[in-house]
């Protein structure tokens, strides 16, 4: 065996599947990873057009930048980058490195630590799994790192100083309200209601959007160029449709929605920290709305023979823990209805639950801290590693 000089870093390589929660979560934990540790961290991404929608300095035609403290390299075919072996491979969520690295680590004789990130899930069973190795086809031990809400798995991203930043954000009105006028959205008061709605498509959305309107409350939707709109663009007139399209906003009755470009991730937790309601999915928004400490609604990225709601069912029963009953209940049957595209229970189910300065909401605040369970995830990673 020979050992190529190792140069002392971590790769992290990340496939965009679809959507952006892959590139969403592999960023987040590289830019932790170099600003909070120090760790020299390349980033490799076989997809840097989606990735510049979460980073819009980003340029896709170069095969190597730096932002953030943290190399980002195309992940192309062959690799045009270089690959140099370090002390850590992140393989994020079983993507499968490029065969030149696996055939490179199998001639090593000290091969850097190769560790799976998987997908987050509430699931009792990851518990189990969470570090355990298997010897991958070139004899090298490869590690699954099961992130959750116990202390018998990966953790939680969370960024060290997060709670407080959203802290101060939140003590003064004024920040939403700017936020909201620096995004180019008119007419919102400090005392009407604000709903993020970053979900994938479903009629239970429209369900709710005809009965927001029968409410006497001000309401504004704040939904980001993308899936939501597909379903709420269904049930709007052509006019409306144009109005929409052209303007960015449409009042309807109370409600107003207002449009928004995809900005980069810290504008995307300030915009969740900034509303009453978000309403969120996947992976990455859905852990973040529960940073934002708000009462949320999370549509879950689907999986087949409906594997997702059991996920989903998981969340539920831990974020519920210490919430009381019949809000509970009522959060749960709403939860499951928008997921399974059930506008009438959907919309049976929002109505009995109080969001604003409620249980629920209090409950929002408490969450984040007793989730977190004195460790976050790069944490869990970096102690891995050392201990490995
Ligand atoms: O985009 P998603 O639907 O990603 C999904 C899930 O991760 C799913 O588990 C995975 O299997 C699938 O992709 C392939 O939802 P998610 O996880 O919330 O990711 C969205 C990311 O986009 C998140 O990092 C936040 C970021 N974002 C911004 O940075 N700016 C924005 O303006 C918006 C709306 C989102």
């Amino acid at each position: 065996m020979t050992n190529i000089a190792a140069t002392p870093h971590w790769d992290i390589f990340c496939t965009v599947v679809d959507n952006y929660g892959d590139i969403g979560v592999t960023w987040r934990l590289a830019r932790q990873l170099a600003t909070e540790f120090k760790l020299p961290i390349t980033l490799w991404v076989d997809d840097l057009a989606s990735f510049q929608h979460i980073l819009p300095r980003l340029d896709p035609n170069l095969t190597k930048q730096r932002f953030d403290d943290v190399n980002i390299h195309l992940w192309d075919q062959p690799l045009t980058e270089q690959w140099l072996p370090g002390n850590v491979i992140i393989e994020a969520f079983a993507c499968n490195l490029p065969q030149q690295v696996e055939q490179q680590i199998a001639l090593l004789d000290t091969p850097p630590i190769w560790i799976n990130l998987e997908y987050l899930t509430a699931e009792s069973w990851v518990e189990d799994c969470h570090q355990l190795a298997s010897i991958s086809a070139n004899g090298i031990h490869k590690y699954f790192f099961f992130p959750g809400f116990t202390d018998k798995t990966g953790g939680l991203l969370c960024e060290q100083t997060l709670f407080t930043q959203r802290d101060q954000w939140q003590s003064d009105n004024i920040n939403k309200l700017n936020l909201f006028t620096t995004l180019g959205i008119k007419g919102i008061a400090a005392t009407d209601t604000v709903i993020s709605v970053f979900s994938y498509e479903t009629e239970a959305l429209n369900g709710l959007l005809e009965y927001w309107q029968q409410l006497h409350q001000t309401i504004h939707l704040l939904i980001p160029m993308g899936r939501s709109l597909n379903s709420i663009k269904t049930s709007l007139s052509v006019e409306q449709r144009t109005q929409l399209d052209n303007t960015k906003q449409l009042t309807l009755s109370n409600v107003t929605l207002h449009i928004l470009p995809m900005t980069d991730q810290q504008g995307f937790d300030r915009l969740l920290w900034s509303c009453d309601i978000n309403i969120v999915r996947g992976e990455d928004s859905f852990l973040r709305a529960q940073w934002a400490a708000k009462p949320m609604l999370w549509h879950i990225y689907q999986q087949e023979e409906d594997a997702h709601i059991v996920k989903l069912q998981a969340f539920m029963d831990k974020y519920c823990q210490d919430l009381d009953a019949h809000t509970a209940a009522n959060w749960q049957s709403l939860n499951l209805a928008f997921n399974q595209n059930q506008p009438n229970l959907a919309v049976n189910y929002w109505d009995q639950i109080d969001f604003i300065d409620s249980s629920l909401s209090k409950h929002a605040q408490n969450w984040p801290v007793n989730a977190l369970n004195h460790a976050d995830l790069a944490s869990r990673l970096v102690q891995f590693v050392k201990n490995s």
